[in-house]
């Protein structure tokens, strides 16, 4: 019989055409991954390194980094650090048969009642003259969760830059909730507090980094559990710090690959058409994609167009199995001198650092 086989490679690329993945992965892939760099301190082990922000700084790109750390583990307990308000660290210790405990998730896990993170996450600057060989640079503080909002620690940040300011937007996780805290810097290696902008339940929250009719903007993502979801919302604010005027922009899709829950990425792109933003989506299987959504330029309140198929879905083995398998998610970019080449750094599975390249054009020809 004349069997034809077809090479997983060229199977794979087919999938992409069939499902508009239209995103140009590094060769180098994955940029980095946990055994790359060296543990905050002794006795800890990175567990995974996930979803940069992305700036340029002194002619180079620049990741901040979630590197996401736990104790060594050992066989028959689960242990995980947690921050005390003065700083000091906790390690938590379970017996993994213990009744009480519910560990069916590797992010969290429900132990008498309460919710905790398995691991400690904390952000790490690492730069690159190519903007695809990165390494940590000396002299530049870790940033740590700080006080009483960040004991679980701090993930996630976007890094939006306002005429000399870096604006800082990160995940702040305690006991008290999932919240937005905001930190500014000027240098990179001093940095002020400003203390949490949304309060819990929030996360995704990028400022754009251009002041429209004197008032800036952000997105950001409330949760409810009931009435309502797992939205992108659009807020403004005087001066950056104080946020009002709350709209709901992004829904989920019922029946589609973003149907669970939607997120902003980094702040939005500025285009002849209007502010292109690159989201994730996840449906109920917890399989993280990407799309895009485009705003209008005067009143970004308005959505003009989204995509429909995702335009990255994860489909190289980096992509598929890690710490949590299934996941392409993105909140760092650099947008290019041509006008239409961006690169999108991303957490792979939730374990690993990479980067694609894609056209402007191209995602705007999907926007319907
Ligand atoms: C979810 C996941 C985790 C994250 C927590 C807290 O469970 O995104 O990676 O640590 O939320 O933000």
């Amino acid at each position: 019989m004349g069997e034809s086989y077809i090479e997983t490679s060229t199977l794979n690329a087919l999938i992409k055409i069939l499902m508009s993945d239209i995103a140009k992965r590094f060769a180098q892939n994955p940029l980095l991954k946990p055994s790359d760099l060296q543990p905050s301190i002794e006795g800890m082990k990175i567990a995974c390194l996930l979803n940069p922000g992305v700036f340029t700084y002194d002619n180079k790109t620049w990741m901040l980094i979630r590197v996401a750390e736990r104790p060594v583990q050992k066989e028959d307990t689960i242990s995980f650090p947690i921050l005390k308000e003065t700083g000091t660290m906790e390690i938590i210790e379970i017996k993994k048969d213990d009744p009480e405990l519910m560990a069916d998730d590797p992010r969290v896990i429900r132990y008498k009642g309460s919710d905790y993170l398995t691991t400690l996450s904390h952000l790490r600057l690492v730069c690159s003259e190519d903007g695809v060989h990165f390494s940590q640079p000396e002299n530049y503080p870790l940033l740590l969760g700080s006080g009483k909002w960040e004991t679980f620690g701090i993930e996630d940040c976007r890094v939006s830059k306002l005429d000399d300011t870096y604006y800082l937007t990160y995940t702040a996780v305690s006991e008290n909730g999932v919240a937005v805290g905001l930190r500014t810097t000027k240098n990179w290696k001093q940095f002020e507090q400003k203390g949490l902008i949304f309060p819990p339940h929030n996360k995704d929250c990028a400022i754009f980094e251009e002041r429209i009719n004197r008032k800036y903007y952000a997105f950001h993502r409330p949760s409810s559990v009931e009435i309502g979801g797992n939205y992108i919302w659009l807020a403004s604010s005087p001066d950056g710090i104080h946020w009002g005027q709350h709209q709901c922009i992004v829904k989920t899709r019922e029946g589609m690959w973003d149907s669970a829950r939607v997120g902003a990425g980094a702040a939005p792109i500025k285009t002849k058409d209007g502010w292109l933003a690159i989201y994730h989506g996840a449906n109920k299987e917890h399989v993280y994609c990407l799309g895009a959504f485009l705003l209008d330029l005067h009143n970004p309140g308005k959505v003009l167009a989204r995509t429909e198929e995702p335009i990255m879905m994860p489909t190289e083995d980096y992509e598929l199995h890690g710490f949590f398998g299934k996941v392409v998610f993105t909140n760092g970019h650099i947008a290019h001198d041509d006008e239409d080449t961006i690169t999108v750094y991303y957490g792979a599975a939730d374990e690993f650092i990479c980067g694609a390249r894609f056209s402007i054009q191209e995602i705007c020809s999907y926007l319907k």
